[in-house]
């Protein structure tokens, strides 16, 4: 378990005590069955106050891995246990592991690929984890996300103004929609995790020019990782290019240390926080996935415990990847 002053596992960069302890408390002990209630509406149109309005679609229960696939450590109870022992906060990856990292952040590549290929008006976010999870273990893996602390789904899938974990269901994506698809598989022992944002069939102007900026700041803030340097650079950067386009940078998720376990101890904000002061080794492996908004920066979470959208409503985008430092700057692991 985490100490209360530690870090949220979540990768909201507060502290435990701050954030999920006690969700985190009143959920123990975790059911294994991951499926929300068929019939309850999980995707409510809410108000501008913050009110439901209308429910969107339904989720259907997860789907299943078969038993030869080796699950993390989480996978039957939802809980992951705490890796003291792991490679978290500085502690670079020995060779072996990040061969094996390798391999899992490939076949997460590959996997978004398929997916975002998939997009198309009339497919539900539902069809798109099917695909997904067949995919992934297809190549041998675990579907990462899949009872992560209770989570429902596969893979996540938001929609327009949902900025993260939102929750493929029997929604039909619609012409100009936007979609992020998120993948994250464990194979080998290890997590590989990317996402990227579609467009669904002809979208405005506005909705493409937030896609491509969003790659840009992935990009921008994957140039920003040199050795040796403070991980708050990443952050510096990716604002910066937001900011000249007077777009919004979400700073309640953020990057986080990945390898054994989905989430270990490093926090990678992508706005300037100077209290980030890792110092950026070679060898660690970490995501960086900002997520950028429109308007508001700010989020707020649906009813379902997962959703998390923009309290304007307005459109948000997010690229993600897995990247090593190198001895020079960073190497992106999730490319196919
Ligand atoms: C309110 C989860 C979601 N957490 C993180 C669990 O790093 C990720 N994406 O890049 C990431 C993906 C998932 C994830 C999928 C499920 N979860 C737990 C608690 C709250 C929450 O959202
Ligand atoms: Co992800
Ligand atoms: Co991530």
């Amino acid at each position: 378990m985490l100490k209360p002053n530690e870090r949220c596992w979540c990768g909201s960069g507060l502290k435990y005590k701050r954030c999920h302890q006690t969700a985190d408390a009143e959920r123990l002990p975790t059911a294994p069955a991951p499926a929300a209630p068929e019939e309850k509406p999980t995707r409510p149109a809410m108000t501008p106050q913050g009110r439901p309005l209308v429910a969107v679609g339904r989720v259907s229960p997860g789907l299943s891995v078969p038993p030869e696939i080796a699950r993390p450590d989480y996978a039957l109870f939802g809980k992951p246990k705490r890796r003291f022992f792991s490679r978290g906060d500085s502690n670079p990856l020995t060779p072996d592991l990040l061969l094996r990292m390798r391999r899992a952040c490939k076949a997460a590549a590959e996997v978004l690929d398929i997916a975002g290929k998939a997009v198309r008006p009339g497919i539900t976010t539902e069809a798109l984890d099917a695909l997904a999870h067949r995919e992934i273990i297809a190549r041998g893996a675990y579907p990462s996300p899949l009872n992560y602390n209770g989570f429902p789904k596969s893979i996540c899938t938001s929609v327009n103004e949902v900025v993260c974990h939102g929750i493929p269901d029997t929604r039909s994506l619609e012409e100009g929609d936007i979609v992020n698809i998120d993948i994250t598989v464990f194979l080998d022992g290890m997590h590989g995790d990317c996402s990227a944002t579609f467009p669904v069939g002809k979208i405005s102007s506005a909705a493409q020019a937030l896609i491509d900026v969003t790659r840009d700041c992935l990009d921008r803030g994957i140039a920003a990782v040199v050795p040796g340097r403070p991980i708050s650079d990443i952050g510096r950067a990716i604002e910066a290019l937001a900011t000249q386009h007077r777009y919004g940078v979400v700073r309640a998720y953020c990057g986080h240390g990945i390898g054994e376990s989905f989430h270990t101890g490093i926090y990678v904000p992508h706005f300037f926080d100077r209290s980030a002061k890792t110092i950026m080794r070679p060898g660690m492996t970490f995501t960086i996935e900002p997520m950028i908004t429109i308007g508001s920066y700010e989020c707020v979470q649906w009813p379902d415990g997962w959703t998390e959208v923009t309290t304007d409503r307005d459109l948000t985008a997010q690229f993600e990847h897995t990247i090593v430092v190198t001895d020079t700057g960073a190497e992106i692991l999730t490319v196919v």
